[in-house]
């Protein structure tokens, strides 16, 4: 049984591993940067190990550091979170040959879903519908020709080695072809040192839809149910909701079996996640699997009431999962928005900085997956995300008035947060209504930038910077007002109980 993990990660995804650890007793050895010395997950773990400059790749990227991490502290697992090593096939054959437990899927089903090409032949060998197209390599512009006649414009060029959006064509019309041929191949080989490409039929107005699957090491598979994923911006996700406003029983009924289907295909065990797009007749295509645990799946587990990482865990400690298809049953509804230090009055622009603010919301159904604190500085090597803010209610309806308020009662100052347009998504009556797909944000560009927007105008975080600084320069003089117990009183508190006097 392992009883130490190293988390070979950073940030909030470090934390929520951690946290799942220390309630099972295991013990955790943070790995951090030098640009990461005072970030959250190193104060949170038990132990916490040095692996190089603030550069990810020569620090959370480089194997051999995180390797002899792990060996010095003697850790018998690494979980390796999101992103970085996380879909490293070489990472976990490394693992393997050291002797240490990759909480993970194997390195074989990794290859196998890696390759897009090779991922799209074998679920159609397994009956998972795909997207139309083609399977084969188009090495010339002529084959390109040929292909797009066969199936038909409009086409989307795809890099095999690609994934999540990159080096991929959209193709309308045929003269366009010759031009998304060869920029998309160039681009492949640039990003993935990998330059195959293969086309499929255009899905027009798509939702991206995704099944949680967890499979264990004695051959059984099964799905946790969806998560609209469609609120996205550039193929950066923003908000994430489960069940789908979309979904009907028989339609998960459905795609969860072909999720089942699908994971079975490449022997995967651990956890992991079937995207496909679904169009408004609930036509559904395999569009490939994620092989680790991802940043939406807290809105999973609210739903579920299962934690991920337990169940992870368990399945590396060869476990047979301790649930079945039957015990999944989803109540009620959750939302998840992602919180980013970045200015989206500015193309989104990252905003790293010293934070000097912080109320966290809290309150019934209130779950926020952070890393940073007050007097924080945010550094500008890695992704801007500060965490996950995750509400569940009874309904829909309730979920999203929820949402409402714990970001209203969000307050962060010192950097620019995407904060106030969240509150302007979660007020958009397209959001609403539930009637969205793939375009949403694009559709609703003009409402989400408004910032004179009357709802959501957010003159108090402007007002809550200069409280806390005149509040600050009050308390450092000798006559400030004190208790009767000569404490000295906030003036800000003392204003603020001014105006709700004032108010009756
Ligand atoms: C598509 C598509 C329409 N038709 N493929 C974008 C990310 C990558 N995983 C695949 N993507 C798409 N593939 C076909 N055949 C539309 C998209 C797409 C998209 C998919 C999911 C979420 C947001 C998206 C935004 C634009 C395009």
């Amino acid at each position: 049984m392992i009883k130490k993990i190293l988390i070979a990660n950073r940030g909030e995804i470090a934390i929520r591993v951690m946290r799942s650890c220390k309630e099972m007793g295991i013990k955790t050895v943070a790995v951090y940067s030098e640009a990461d010395r005072t970030s959250g997950h190193v104060l949170y773990a038990d132990e916490a190990c040095c692996i190089g400059p603030a550069s990810s790749k020569e620090s959370y990227l480089v194997i051999d550091n995180i390797i002899e991490a792990a060996k010095r502290f003697g850790a018998d697992a690494i979980h390796p979170g999101y992103g970085f090593l996380s879909e490293s096939s070489a990472f976990v054959r490394r693992c393997k040959a050291e002797g240490i437990i990759f909480v993970g899927p194997s390195a074989e089903a990794m290859i196998a879903m890696g390759d897009k090409i090779s991922a799209r032949e074998t679920m159609i060998a397994a009956g998972v519908p795909v997207v139309p197209g083609s399977q084969d390599n188009l090495k010339t512009i002529e084959q390109m020709k040929e292909m797009v006649k066969t199936i038909g414009l409009p086409v989307m060029l795809k890099a095999t080695a690609g994934g999540g959006g990159k080096g991929m064509r959209l193709i309308r019309q045929e003269s366009e072809i010759e031009d998304a041929f060869f920029s998309a191949k160039s681009e492949a080989a640039n990003s993935f040192g990998n330059d195959i490409v293969y086309i499929e039929k255009y899905i027009e107005s798509p939702h991206h839809i995704e099944f949680q699957i967890l499979g264990d090491n004695h051959g059984n598979v099964i799905h946790l149910c969806e998560r609209e994923c469609s609120v996205q911006r550039r193929h950066q996700k923003i908000v994430e909701e489960s069940p789908s406003p979309l979904m009907t029983p028989a339609l998960r009924a459905e795609m969860g079996e072909k999720a089942v289907m699908a994971a079975k295909a490449v022997n995967y065990s651990g956890a992991g996640t079937i995207e496909f797009l679904v169009d408004n007749d609930h036509n559904f295509y395999f569009l490939e699997m994620n092989t680790r645990l991802q940043v939406e799946h807290p809105i999973t587990e609210e739903v579920l009431s299962i934690d991920l990482v337990k169940e992870q865990i368990n399945i590396a400690n060869n476990l047979p999962l301790r649930l079945k298809q039957s015990d999944i049953v989803q109540i009620g509804h959750a939302i998840e928005c992602r919180i980013c230090a970045e200015d989206t009055e500015n193309n989104f622009m990252p905003s790293p900085g010293i934070i000097k603010q912080l109320t966290e919301p809290l309150g019934i159904g209130t779950r926020v997956d952070s890393y940073v604190y007050e007097g924080y500085e945010i550094p500008m090597h890695y992704d801007p995300m500060m965490g996950k803010l995750i509400v569940w209610a009874v309904n829909r309806e309730y979920a999203i008035e929820r949402m409402r308020r714990v970001l209203h009662e969000y307050k962060i100052t010192g950097i620019k947060s995407n904060i106030s347009y969240l509150r302007r998504i979660m007020d958009t009556p397209d959001f609403v209504s539930g009637k969205y797909d793939t375009h949403f944000i694009e559709k609703n560009s003009d409402f989400l930038l408004k910032t004179t927007y009357e709802g959501t105008k957010d003159e108090t975080e402007d007002i809550a910077i200069i409280a806390a600084y005149v509040d600050y320069i009050l308390n450092l003089e000798e006559n400030a007002p004190q208790d009767t117990d000569n404490r000295p009183i906030s003036r800000w508190r003392e204003f603020g109980k001014q105006k709700a006097m004032l108010r009756i």
